[in-house]
């Protein structure tokens, strides 16, 4: 029987399996995660890990679940150490990765992961939970004060479930106790994200304690990052492909291409460890980096997600690789380029290239519909930003308005064969509501889901012009279907 993966047999590992250069006993941890999901195992611990190689000692990383124990038992036996496999096209490199040196699941024990916090040793507290862990209104970036977490939140601060939550009651107890705050280092998609989780946790906070808002506002440093990897979920055939490579059982290994980017403001009160061994950047602004990244790669990703996924196609690269969804994320890109301003020594169209070819890169099984999931938290930053500005400028964004319509078509929730998709959305209720009137009034379904200010704020359904454009785009992908759609639109 094969061994599982562990320290015990590190050193039997092939020769061509990366692995810690260091002594994992000697590791302290610096850093507490939360969210241990894929994205954050295959970036930032693999940057962390670098640093570790490189002989740093204080940058070990204790990472908590919020939600399921799945990660954690399949990592617990394994001495939380994992791999990562690496692969573009027919090459694949595998690394295991021995960062981290802790396992917490919330849920079990709340105490546990707010005692982990309150260590002084921990100076850093970063996080990938997702757009909607943060429990934000996505078309303003404020506090869901509605959101049944934050109330449980407000109601038991002690005991918090949320993102924010944990923030909040961690931070108070350190100041309690007279140990500096940690800096907190968000790791998501979203839109300024330091900024964006400042103004959520002092929210928060205020809403629980005046003074101790104040604090939190003032005293914490909320660096925000750009960050970059396609990190697919993992499959089966990944795990018996790298167990078959390894000769030891990896119960959850990770996936990801050779690309990897990390742009960072450098502001950490209490230090940081020194990624850009792991080739980091740390820039004074990181906005031009984020909104490139959330625009392009995101904004393209999402389209081609519902798009793609209503044509028939099961991955991001069986989809960019069709001749007509290549015609329209090139005519995609060129309608969002000039809402990006572009980063120092960035080509927006030598960037479109590269990403073009990161999408077909056919060793990922990046399926369209894992990047469907949680559109209403991802729309607004990804093409109502782009969409706003070309109108703002009186440019025509066809492909903005059909890549919103096919979100729409969506989350009609009916494929086009008839099958029923398997929405997955923080919002599925209201969007449920929404589109009630179904295949047969488009233009209706347009209307109200238009109406979810959540999402689309008030001023895209105020504008009646674009209104009925997107319900005239979203008739037309009812009627022929999206691929016949935009070929029509992509030969014009
Ligand atoms: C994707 C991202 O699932 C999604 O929404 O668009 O996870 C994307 O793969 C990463 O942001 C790439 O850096």
């Amino acid at each position: 029987m094969m061994p599982r993966l562990s320290d015990a047999v590190l050193a039997a590992l092939p020769e061509s399996v990366a692995r810690p250069r260091y002594d994992r006993a000697g590791i302290r941890p610096g850093i507490l995660h939360l969210g241990l999901g894929a994205f954050h195992r295959a970036h930032q611990a693999v940057m962390t890990e670098a640093v570790l190689n490189a002989g740093a000692r204080d940058w070990g990383i204790v990472a908590a679940s919020l939600r399921s124990a799945e990660t954690r038992d399949a990592l617990a036996p394994q001495d939380g150490l994992y791999t990562v496999a690496t692969r573009e096209d027919e090459r694949e490199a595998l690394q295991v990765v021995g960062a981290l040196r802790g396992l917490i699941v919330a849920p079990e024990d709340p105490g546990a992961l707010l005692q982990a916090m309150v260590d002084p040793g921990i100076r850093i507290v970063s996080l990938t939970v997702t757009e909607k862990g943060y429990c934000h209104d996505p078309s303003t970036g404020s506090l869901d004060e509605a959101q049944a977490d934050i109330r449980h939140d407000l109601l038991h601060p002690t005991a918090p479930r949320s993102a924010p939550g944990i923030l909040v009651e961690a931070l108070r107890r350190r100041r309690a106790e007279g140990i500096p705050p940690f800096t907190v280092l968000c790791c998501d998609n979203l839109p300024a994200n330091g900024e964006t989780v400042r103004r959520v946790v002092t929210r928060l906070c205020a809403l629980r304690d005046p003074g101790l808002g104040t604090w939190i506002g003032d005293a914490v440093a909320f660096p925000s990052t750009m960050v970059d990897r396609i990190v697919p979920a993992t499959t089966a055939e990944d795990r018996a492909r790298i167990a078959a490579a390894l000769g030891a059982e990896d119960a959850w290994p990770v996936v990801g291409e050779g690309f990897s980017q990390w742009v960072i403001e450098d502001h950490f009160p209490l230090g940081r460890p020194d990624w850009a061994i792991a080739g980091a950047q740390f820039a004074r602004d990181v906005a031009p980096f984020e909104l490139m990244k959330l625009r392009m790669l995101n904004g393209a990703h999402s389209a081609l997600a519902y798009l793609g996924y209503l044509a028939g196609h099961e991955t991001v690269a069986e989809a960019a690789s069709d001749p007509v969804f290549a015609r329209y994320l090139a005519m995609l890109w060129d309608e969002i380029a000039p809402s990006v301003p572009a980063p120092p020594g960035v080509v927006l169209a030598d960037h479109a290239g590269r990403l073009l070819a990161r999408f077909r890169n056919r060793a990922l099984r990046h399926r369209t519909w894992q990047i469907a999931m949680d559109g209403s938290q991802k729309l607004p930053q990804r093409l109502l930003g782009p969409l706003r500005h070309a109108l703002a400028e009186g440019r025509p964004a066809p492909c903005l308005i059909i890549a919103v319509a096919g979100w729409m078509r969506y989350v009609m929730g009916i494929d086009e064969r008839g099958a029923p998709i398997d929405l997955r959305d923080p919002m599925l209720p209201a969007l449920r509501a929404a589109s009630a009137a179904g295949l047969d009034q488009p233009q209706d379904v347009a209307r109200r889901l238009l109406d979810l200010t959540g999402i689309f704020g008030s001023d895209v359904a105020g504008h009646p012009a674009l209104a009925v454009d997107i319900g005239n785009a979203l008739a037309l992908l009812v009627r022929d279907g999206a691929r016949q759609a935009l070929s029509g639109l992509t030969a014009t």
